[in-house]
């Protein structure tokens, strides 16, 4: 019975350090790429610089820089104002079109999405 209740714990602990490993594999391999309807603020640029999404989709975007970016559409419709190193913004796209954007800060970084 002793032994019973001494094994269990050791068991569970070998599967969360087994478990804790392979997510941590995972989470270093998914970072490298942006998820679906997100954008990667990074190396001074926007990827995709295109976007291809349908209405009503809430495009992220993340600051992969260590300086501070900004997603501004063109027309002003919608403006992240700073967004510092690892932070995101999201806006959500409800109609059809081709929304232009930049950052204010870095006149080189200019993008769009696309949204059918
Ligand atoms: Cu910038």
């Amino acid at each position: 019975m002793k032994k019973v209740t001494i094994a269990y714990p050791k068991i569970a602990l070998l599967a969360f350090v087994l478990v804790s490993i392979l997510f941590f594999i995972s989470s270093c391999t998914s970072t490298n790429e942006p998820a679906a309807n997100e954008v990667f603020i990074q190396g001074m640029a926007f990827s995709p610089a295109t976007l291809t999404v349908t209405a009503g989709t809430t495009v992220k975007w993340t600051n992969k820089d260590g300086v501070a970016h900004t997603v501004t559409c063109d027309t002003g419709l919608f403006d992240s104002g700073n967004v510092g190193a690892n932070g995101t913004y999201s806006h959500a796209f409800t109609t059809a079109g081709t929304y232009n954007y930049h950052c204010t800060y870095h006149s080189s970084m200019t993008a769009k999405v696309v949204v059918n």
